[in-house]
């Protein structure tokens, strides 16, 4: 007869199963004594070879020993599931005291900062605030403002043209009649040059008195340098009433430029010409002694203009002016260069 030491047979099984760390090994061990060729599996295999009272013996002795394998086994897989449990938790687990990650929000580009805080500073002194359309139509950008087609002064605003097809009447095929010539307004579409189409567009849906500012892009085709872009900010300001003097335009604009840069600066007004003022003026800012910006175009509505709106010019007066936003920045943080603006750099913008 073999002689079988079941006892051994247990303890080392004992220590196998104590000593494995994770379920894999856990199984090849049950697998070890219990599987189809485990060393019990084949203590239970060989029984049939011997007499009855070996078999009865061991056969319940090896019985007990599976028993108390299984038994191990079960316990041992319990408490590796425990440990893997733990420390999945331990690995998701979320210290709220540590401190978070920053986020990194956006922010209001420094014009939209700029046009904000201008347009409350006129808001309080009781203007409206109007925006209109950045595609203008010639009528509007150029005729209405007293800029006819052919004269020099057209050519103070280099422009981009829009191509459409507008069907403008041709007198050789069709003869317009009077009302027809007289409603006639050139549909030519163009960007913007300015904002004072505004001024137009305004009067002729609103009476006066009236004070509005029209912050807003404008475009022109011109060579760029340090202080001109293709695109840029300009806010146009219209106020209009019975009896409106030039001192009323500088004390707002004192006024304005005293609240916007809360800092010492300096003016100086230029006679100018526009055709839709009269008299004309262009201001130039400078803080202490830095370099002269020319900021501003200004004057005195012109009689045309109040006509082109269906105003009659003798009943009314007004002053309107148009500013850099751009150049008001530039001037209120130190920006030498007005290119920054607009080339989404972020060590620029992150400043802000
Ligand atoms: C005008 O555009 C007139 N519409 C202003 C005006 C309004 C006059 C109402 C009278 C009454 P001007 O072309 O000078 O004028 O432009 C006005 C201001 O816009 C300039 O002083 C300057 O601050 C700004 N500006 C003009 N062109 C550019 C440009 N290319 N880049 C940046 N800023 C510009």
């Amino acid at each position: 007869m073999v002689k079988i030491d079941l006892k051994n047979l247990k303890v080392e099984a004992r220590k196998e199963i104590k000593k494995t760390d994770n379920l894999k090994d856990l199984d090849e061990i049950f697998k070890k004594y219990l599987g189809k060729k485990g060393e019990i599996t084949r203590i239970f295999n060989s029984l049939k070879k011997l007499s009855p009272k070996e078999r009865k013996k061991l056969g319940e002795g090896a019985n007990l020993v599976k028993r108390e394998v299984e038994e191990m086994t079960k316990e041992r897989a319990k408490e590796l599931q425990e440990e893997l449990r733990k420390q999945k938790i331990e690995k998701e687990k979320i210290d709220v005291t540590r401190p978070g990650k920053k986020l990194e929000i956006g922010h209001l580009h420094p014009l939209t900062l700029v046009q904000r805080e201008v347009e409350e500073i006129f808001q309080s002194m009781g203007f409206s605030v109007i925006i209109g359309p950045e595609i203008e139509t010639e009528w509007y950008n150029f005729d209405a403002l007293n800029i006819p087609k052919d004269h020099p002064a057209r050519d103070m605003w280099d422009t981009f043209w829009l191509r459409n097809n507008q069907k403008i009447p041709n007198p050789k095929s069709q003869i317009p009649n009077k009302s027809q010539i007289l409603n006639f307004k050139s549909q030519k579409l163009l960007l913007r040059t300015h904002t004072s189409p505004l001024q137009v567009r305004y009067m002729e849906k609103h009476q006066p008195p009236l004070r509005i500012i029209v912050p807003g892009r404008c475009f022109r085709h011109e060579a760029t340098d340090a202080s001109h872009e293709i695109q840029f900010y300009q806010l146009e300001g219209l106020v209009v009433d019975k009896d409106i003097s030039g001192a009323n335009f500088k004390a707002i604009i004192e006024e304005f430029l005293k609240r916007f840069f809360k800092t010492d600066i300096e003016i100086r007004l230029r006679p100018s010409f526009f055709p839709f003022t009269e008299p004309s003026f262009e201001i130039d800012i400078r803080r202490k002694k830095g370099k002269w910006v020319e900021t501003m175009g200004a004057g005195m509505v012109h009689p045309k203009v109040f006509e082109a709106a269906g105003l009659n010019p003798k009943n009314w007066q007004g002053f309107a002016f148009g500013a850099g936003l751009d150049r008001l920045a530039m001037l209120k943080y130190k920006i030498n260069d007005i290119r920054l603006f607009y080339s989404s750099d972020l060590r620029f913008l992150k400043q802000f």
